[in-house]
C-alpha cells in the first residue's frame, strides 16, 4: 500500500465509474472511491481490491478528506440532475485549486453552466468525454478533457496514462476550454451513430439485392476489415452476423428491428441545426433509427402498400461496389462531423486542433479506425482545410468511388432498398460539385412572399423585386 493520501477519487460507482477506478489502480495511482450508495463500494473493494491502491469513502467529506491536494474528484454518475446534485455537494467542501471532473456524458452547455459557476468558487471543472462504453473504461478508453488549461496539468498525466495507446500516443488531449471536451465527445458520438447506419445499409444491400446470409456477409465484412474499411465498427458487425441463436437461426433475424438511442446523436444533430452546419449523414442516422422505432405506423403502410418486395439479383459487382459505397460515404459522414467541430469551435473560441481529435479516436472509443489516421495527415498537412473532402488522399478516394457509389445508390433506389445513408452522403457530395444551386430559385420564392431580398451574381448589394407591382427591381 502507498502512503499518505489519494492521488485522484472516482464517485459513481456503476459500470463505468467502477471500471474507471479499477483502470487508475491498475496503473498505480492511488484512488479513492465512493457512491451515493455504499453498498457498491464496498462490493468494489470485496471484489477487485488487490487490483490495485483503494481507498474507500462512505461519504463525500470522507472522499474530500481523503485526498491531496489540489484535490481531483471524477465524476461518473448518472448525466443531468444527479451529476448537478453531486456537484453541489462536492463545491460546498472543496477549496480553491481543487478539480472536480465530470467523466458522464454530459450535454456541453450543462458543462458551460457547471465551468462558469465553480469557476466563481475558485474550483477548476473538467468536462471530459469518455469513450469506451465499460470496456475502454477499464482497460483505455479515449478521453476528451475540456476545462482550464492549468486543470490539464495535473489532470492531464493521469488520463494520459489510463487511455488507450496507438502507436505508443496517448489517446487522450486537452481539447479546450470549457464544453469543449464534451461537445467533441457528442459529435463523437454522433459520427458514431452515422458510421454504423451506413454499415447497417451496406448488410442490407448485400442481404436483399445480393441475396447472402448473414454467415456469408460476416465474412464480407470480415475481408473489408483487413482494408480502408478497418474500424472497430466493422470488425464487431462481423462477429454479430456470424452468431447464431440456440436453434443455429443467425442472431441478426430475431432481433426486434426497432433501434433504440440514449440521446447524443439527438444532441448531435440539434447543436448542428443551431450552428448551421449540415450533418445530414449524422441526421438520416438518428431518423432511421427514430423510424424503426415506429413499429405501428411501419405495419399501417405495409399493410396499405404492401410490404416492399425485393429480388435479389446478385452480380459479380455488387460486394466491391458496396464497399466503395460505403468508404465514400463514411468519408463524407466524418467529413460533415469535423466541419462541426470546427464550426462549434469559432463560435465558442475553444481553438480545437481537429487533427488531434482523429488523433486521440484512433483507439479506445467506438469509432476507432485506421482512417483516422488519414484525418489525422489531412489536418496536419492543412489544418484549415475547406472540407476533408478536398485533402488530396480523400478527394481520390471518393473519385475513385464515385462510379460504384452511384451504381449502388441506383440499385438501391430501383430495388425499394432503403439506403437513407448513402443516399444523402452522395446528394451532399453533387450539392457541394454544383456549379449552381436551385437555392437561387429558393431566395426568388422567399422574396416573392416575404420580400426577404437576394443578392444578385452580376452587383453587389441586396435587392427585391415588386412582385405585386409593376415586377421592377428596386436595392434594398
Ligand atoms: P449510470 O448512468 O447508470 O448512473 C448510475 C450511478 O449514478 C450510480 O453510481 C448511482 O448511485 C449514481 N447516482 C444517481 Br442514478 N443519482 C444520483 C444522485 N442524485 N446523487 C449521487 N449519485 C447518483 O452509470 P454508468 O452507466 O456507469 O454511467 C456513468 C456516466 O458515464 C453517465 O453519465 C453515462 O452517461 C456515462 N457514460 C456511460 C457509458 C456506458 O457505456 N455506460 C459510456 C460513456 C459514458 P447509486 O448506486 O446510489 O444509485
Amino acid at each position: 500500500m502507498t502512503e499518505g493520501k489519494a492521488r485522484i477519487a472516482v464517485t459513481g460507482l456503476a459500470t463505468m465509474g467502477s471500471n474507471l477506478a479499477r483502470n487508475l489502480a491498475r496503473h498505480g495511482f492511488k484512488v479513492a472511491v465512493h457512491n451515493r450508495t455504499p453498498a457498491k463500494m464496498k462490493a468494489l473493494l470485496e471484489e477487485h481490491g488487490h487490483e490495485g491502491d483503494f481507498v474507500g469513502a462512505e461519504t463525500l467529506q470522507d472522499l474530500v478528506d481523503s485526498l491531496q491536494t489540489p484535490r481531483q474528484i471524477i465524476i461518473m454518475v448518472k448525466a443531468g440532475g444527479p451529476t448537478d446534485a453531486v456537484i453541489d455537494e462536492l463545491s460546498g467542501l472543496l477549496e480553491p485549486g481543487d478539480m472536480v471532473i465530470d467523466g458522464g456524458n454530459a450535454h456541453y452547455a450543462d458543462t458551460r453552466r457547471r465551468e462558469a459557476a465553480l469557476k466563481e468558487k475558485g474550483l477548476l471543472f473538467v468536462g471530459a468525454g469518455i469513450s469506451g462504453g465499460e470496456e475502454g473504461a477499464l482497460n483505455g478508453p479515449s478521453i476528451m478533457p475540456g476545462g482550464p488549461a492549468e486543470s490539464y496539468k495535473h489532470v492531464g498525466p493521469v488520463f494520459e496514462e489510463i487511455a488507450a495507446k496507438v502507436d505508443g500516443q496517448p489517446c487522450c488531449v486537452h481539447v479546450g476550454p470549457d464544453g469543449a471536451g464534451h461537445f467533441v465527445k457528442m459529435v463523437h458520438n454522433g459520427i458514431e451513430y452515422a458510421d454504423m447506419q451506413l454499415i447497417a445499409e451496406a448488410y442490407d444491400l448485400l442481404s436483399r439485392i445480393g441475396g447472402q446470409t448473414p454467415a456469408e456477409i460476416s465474412e464480407v465484412f470480415t475481408q473489408w476489415n483487413s482494408g480502408d474499411l478497418e474500424s472497430y465498427l466493422v470488425e464487431i458487425t462481423a462477429e454479430v452476423l456470424k452468431h447464431v441463436d440456440a436453434d443455429g437461426t443467425p442472431l441478426v433475424q430475431v432481433i426486434e428491428d426497432a433501434a433504440e438511442q440514449k440521446g447524443t446523436g439527438r444532441w448531435t444533430v440539434q447543436e448542428a441545426l443551431e450552428l448551421g452546419v449540415p450533418v445530414t449523414g449524422i441526421g438520416e442516422a438518428v431518423f432511421a433509427r427514430s423510424l424503426s422505432g415506429h413499429t405501428d405506423q411501419r405495419k399501417a403502410v405495409r399493410d396499405a402498400f404492401g410490404a416492399s418486395e425485393v429480388v435479389a439479383k446478385p452480380d459479380a459487382e455488387l460486394v466491391d461496389d458496396v464497399r466503395q459505397a460505403l468508404y465514400a460515404s463514411k468519408v463524407v459522414a466524418y467529413a460533415q462531423g469535423f466541419d462541426m467541430i470546427r464550426e462549434a469551435s469559432k463560435n465558442f473560441d475553444w481553438n480545437i486542433d481537429l487533427g488531434a481529435m482523429a488523433t486521440i479516436w484512433r483507439g479506445g472509443c467506438i469509432i476507432r479506425a485506421q482512417f483516422l489516421n488519414r484525418i489525422r495527415e489531412a489536418y496536419d498537412a492543412n489544418a484549415d482545410l475547406a472540407s476533408l473532402l478536398v485533402d488530396n488522399y480523400f478527394r481520390d478516394a471518393v473519385q475513385n468511388a464515385e462510379a460504384a457509389w452511384r451504381r449502388v445508390v441506383v440499385r438501391a433506389v430501383e430495388s425499394g432498398v432503403p439506403t437513407p445513408g448513402f443516399v444523402s452522403a452522395l446528394a451532399y457530395y453533387d450539392a457541394l460539385r454544383s456549379e449552381r444551386l436551385p437555392a437561387a430559385l429558393v431566395q426568388g420564392q422567399r422574396d416573392f412572399f416575404g420580400a426577404h431580398t437576394y443578392r444578385r451574381i452580376d452587383r453587389p448589394g441586396s435587392f427585391h423585386t415588386l412582385w405585386s407591382g409593376d415586377r421592377s427591381e428596386v436595392e434594398a
